[in-house]
């Protein structure tokens, strides 16, 4: 899957009053992105906020191994659950929901303004 995480200026004063993966504020709080527990799970990221230096994405209850660039064959990191990312930087995450209950997960940045501000939603893990 792929998560653009982005900021939106709506009054014009050079800072974003909206924040989003995939451009709709809370989109994945009403509607979950279902993943199947069986399944290795590949997220890009990429940060295209502007105004904002950093953005970040934390997941809950679980830990991913972290790609930084994409490129490389190895995790430039393993088992975290936080990443940060400048402006434009990506990367991939690789996680797995094996072996948990079914259920809602929740992912957000890890500043708590953003989040607040529409950055956060569920994975659904199914069986
Ligand atoms: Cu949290």
């Amino acid at each position: 899957m792929v998560m653009i995480m982005n900021g939106f200026d709506t009054n014009f004063d050079g800072d974003n009053e909206v924040y989003a993966a995939n451009s709709i504020a809370f989109a994945y709080m009403n509607e979950p992105i279902k993943i199947r527990s069986d399944q290795r799970q590949r997220l890009y990221l990429i940060n295209v906020t502007e105004f904002d230096p950093i953005n970040s994405l934390h997941l809950h209850a679980n830990f991913f191994d972290y790609y930084d660039h994409g490129t490389t064959l190895q995790p430039t990191l393993k088992t975290v659950d936080t990443i940060m990312q400048c402006q434009a930087q990506r990367g991939i995450l690789e996680f797995s929901f094996e072996g948990f209950e079914p259920g809602r997960y929740m992912f957000h940045a890890h500043q708590s303004e953003f989040a607040e501000l529409g950055w956060m939603g569920f994975f659904e893990v199914i069986n």
